[in-house]
């Protein structure tokens, strides 16, 4: 039975991750395959309403403290993804460890240092970074009120996602990091996706899973 493939979706607030992730596993269903979505952060987990309440700012973490959380949170998940993968279910996930770099970098901490904790987790097969320009992105909705819904924060972030974009090739070789604009309709960027992904789905047969970073 060839495995599942592991598809991470990236990009800024309100590129429109959460609206393709459903279109994407839909269409995997359509096309035959068996597919299931991990938002990331998973919100449910004992870690993962530390991580809530640090996003609403109802609680204060020290910044390697959190950005440790957010890793944690990816770990407690990895075995059930493995599994998934294993059984031939492809996994989509709404944001990875991608996210936990550029949002930690961007406050200051060490590169090298964000990568570090997220070593050995499973490997995307293919990572689509939805782009977005400010001025789009203005005018989609207003910022919500979570910590780093701001446009400092913002800028900050897409700067630090070009250095992943960097860092993917070289560890991981090109092919693995895939820039979808995301200026277009809902229909429009879902078509994109598809496009890339469809390649994917054939190519991971029985490939065996990687691991990121190494
Ligand atoms: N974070 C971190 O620091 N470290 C980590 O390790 C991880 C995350 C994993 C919460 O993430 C925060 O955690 C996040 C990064 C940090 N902080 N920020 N920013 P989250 O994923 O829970 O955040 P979210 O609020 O769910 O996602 P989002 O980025 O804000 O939005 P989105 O999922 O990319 O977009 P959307 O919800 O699909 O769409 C946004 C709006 O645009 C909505 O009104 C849509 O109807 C509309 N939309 C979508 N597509 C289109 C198109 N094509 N045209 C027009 N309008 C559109
Ligand atoms: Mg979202």
């Amino acid at each position: 039975m060839p495995r599942g493939a592991l598809i991470v979706l990236e990009g800024l607030d309100r590129s429109g991750k959460s609206t393709q992730v459903d279109r994407l596993v839909a269409r995997l269903n359509a096309e035959g395959y068996r597919a299931r979505l991990h938002k990331f952060p998973d919100r449910t987990t004992a870690i993962g309403q530390m991580i809530d309440a640090y996003l609403r700012s109802t609680a204060e973490l020290d910044d390697h403290a959190i950005h440790l959380l957010f890793s944690a949170n990816r770990w407690e998940c990895h075995s059930a993804i493995e599994k998934d993968l294993a059984d031939g279910i492809t996994v989509v996930a709404d944001r990875y460890a991608f996210s936990g770099i550029a949002f930690s970098a961007a406050k200051g901490l060490d590169f090298t240092y964000c990568l570090s904790p997220d070593t050995g987790l499973p490997l995307p097969d293919v990572t689509l970074y939805l782009t977005l320009s400010p001025e789009t992105a203005a005018q989609r909705s207003a910022y919500g009120a979570e910590r780093y819904e701001n446009v400092d924060t913002q800028t900050a972030v897409r700067a630090q996602f070009a250095k992943v974009a960097e860092e993917v090739a070289r560890w991981h070789g090109d092919g693995r990091w895939v820039e979808v604009s995301a200026e277009g309709s809902v229909e429009e960027v879902e078509r994109d996706i598809w496009g890339a992904v469809k390649g994917v789905m054939v190519r991971v047969g029985d490939e065996p899973v990687g691991r990121l970073w190494e």
